[in-house]
């Protein structure tokens, strides 16, 4: 008898673990309508709609909550969940939840994160074509940017993300870069020697090395305490970052030289990419196209607003009033350059 009682007790143990296992399901994001058939919309849905499978999505952001790529992301996510009937659910993570830049990038190629919006300042460590963006006072203007970034050229630069395991949705504004420091400085003399923190890639160093400015890379996340302590003595950024980092606070000294403009660039891994289907694929797809305005206008209001509020907080903004011989002294870099990203930087002269 007893015996039987414990031979009964196995076979209840094993049923308890299979059945527990199977409860983990392994960590997949991926659930089907069915599954979720407590869900009120899903239920009503018709027979053939309710196999699509439903997803849950991660978007890793760096910059803060109310920043204007992540309003960017959430209109993005936004649309993508209205556009599947809620089948499709990206949930954004301001604020470098998910890690820095870099360290994301690196999750989102083997598919652990599936979307980021990113600078390609970061993507040129991974995909040299877009070291390009990281070429100093190419684009003259926030329109000649974006003529280029829609032509044939700049859509067909996002494509080639795919080499590097990343399929890029859109671009996204991202103003242009300009000095800042803990000391007055109030042109290219006062920079000479001077340690400032860059994005890392090559390019940067080359640039700054041919200012004579002594670049420090680092990631973003870094750079306020590295200005504290004075590790550095300076950054450079836009007026949406300086602001909204606080580095204003530790290096009030902003010098307008507008040196770059790099675009901002949402993506999706192709591991994720290629489980969808086309259905989805274009739902994705269009959201990111639709959110793109949205992203721009709230650009605009949020560097305006930006700009006020460093000034109102006390720091100093120098214009560079000739900006020819800050042109003159990286010239050599772009001509070492023009052997790599000769056709891109003729597609971006013509889209003046
Ligand atoms: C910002 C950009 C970020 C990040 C940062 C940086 O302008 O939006 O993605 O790259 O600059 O300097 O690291």
């Amino acid at each position: 008898m007893n015996k039987y009682v414990k031979m009964l007790g196995c076979v209840l143990s094993v049923l308890l673990l299979v059945g527990l296992l199977a409860a983990c399901g392994g960590g997949d994001q991926q659930t089907t309508s069915e599954n979720n058939s407590n869900d009120s919309e899903n239920t009503e849905a018709p027979a053939e709609e309710s196999k699509k499978p439903s997803y849950t999505f991660r978007l890793a952001e760096t910059h803060a909550p109310d920043y204007p790529t992540t309003l960017g992301d959430i209109k993005f996510a936004e649309l993508v969940k209205e556009k599947s009937d809620g089948r499709i659910q990206i949930d954004v993570f301001p604020s470098a939840q998910l890690g820095e830049e870099k360290a994301v990038v690196e999750q989102v190629q083997l598919g652990a994160i599936e979307f980021t919006r990113v600078s390609s300042g970061i993507l040129a460590g991974f995909n040299k074509d877009f070291g390009v963006f990281s070429l100093p006072y190419i684009f003259e203007s926030q329109e000649h940017m974006w003529n280029y970034l829609n032509g044939e050229n700049g859509q067909s630069l996002l494509s080639s993300l795919e080499d590097s395991k990343m399929k890029g949705l859109a671009y996204m504004d991202p103003g242009s870069r300009s000095f800042y420091t803990k000391e007055l400085v109030t042109g290219l003399e006062d920079l000479k020697g001077k340690k400032i923190r860059v994005i890392q890639n090559e390019v940067n160093v080359e640039i700054m090395d041919a200012l004579g400015i002594n670049a420090t890379p680092m990631a973003y996340g870094e750079v306020y305490s590295s200005l504290q302590t004075g590790v550095i003595d300076g950054a450079e950024n836009n007026y949406p970052s300086y602001y909204s980092s606080k580095h204003y606070e530790v290096a009030p000294y902003y010098l307008v030289d507008r040196h770059q403009r790099v675009p901002e660039v949402l993506l999706v891994s192709t591991v994720t990419w290629n489980k969808l289907d086309e259905e989805d694929r274009a739902i994705i797809q269009e959201a990111a196209q639709e959110a793109i305005d949205y992203q721009i206008n709230e650009w605009n209001r949020y560097e305006k607003e930006s700009e006020e509020k460093v000034r109102e907080a006390g720091s100093t903004i120098t214009e560079v009033d000739d900006i020819k011989p800050w042109q003159e002294a990286v010239e050599p870099v772009i001509e070492k350059y023009r052997a790599d990203y000769g056709e891109v930087l003729d597609a971006i002269e013509a889209a003046k």
